[in-house]
């Protein structure tokens, strides 16, 4: 057995209570394009993003007016699963409906 080194004195650092930042958040975009059935991009809302007919209507809409639209803010991973999600449902109906992600602009 060595000798055993015992420190004299110890300083205690007192802790703040961490604090988390907020995770980053992305948004998830609905593009637009000339041959996606409107109907089709509806129950696409509805079903990847919990939207209701109504607002799934609204947003569908938007998109097909301005080029595109923000179908809702997610951390990380639950923002590419919901791509994942329409782009597969896109594939799987043969329709060239696109979707991305992107971090959410810092407030103006
Ligand atoms: N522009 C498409 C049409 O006229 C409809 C559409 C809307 C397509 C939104 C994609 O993300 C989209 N059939």
């Amino acid at each position: 057995m060595g000798t055993q080194v015992v420190p004299k004195h110890t300083t205690v650092v007192e802790r703040k209570p961490a604090r988390l930042a907020p995770p980053p958040m992305y948004q998830v975009v609905l593009l637009n394009d000339d041959y996606t059935p409107m109907d089709f991009v509806v129950v696409v809302v509805q079903q990847v993003f919990g939207k209701s007919l109504e607002e799934a209507a609204r947003i569908m809409l938007k998109v097909h007016n301005e080029g595109r639209g923000v179908v809702g803010v997610y951390t990380r991973d639950i923002a590419a699963t919901r791509v994942e999600s329409v782009i597969q449902l896109a594939r799987m109906n043969q329709h060239p409906l696109q979707c991305i992600m992107e971090p959410v602009p810092p407030a103006e």
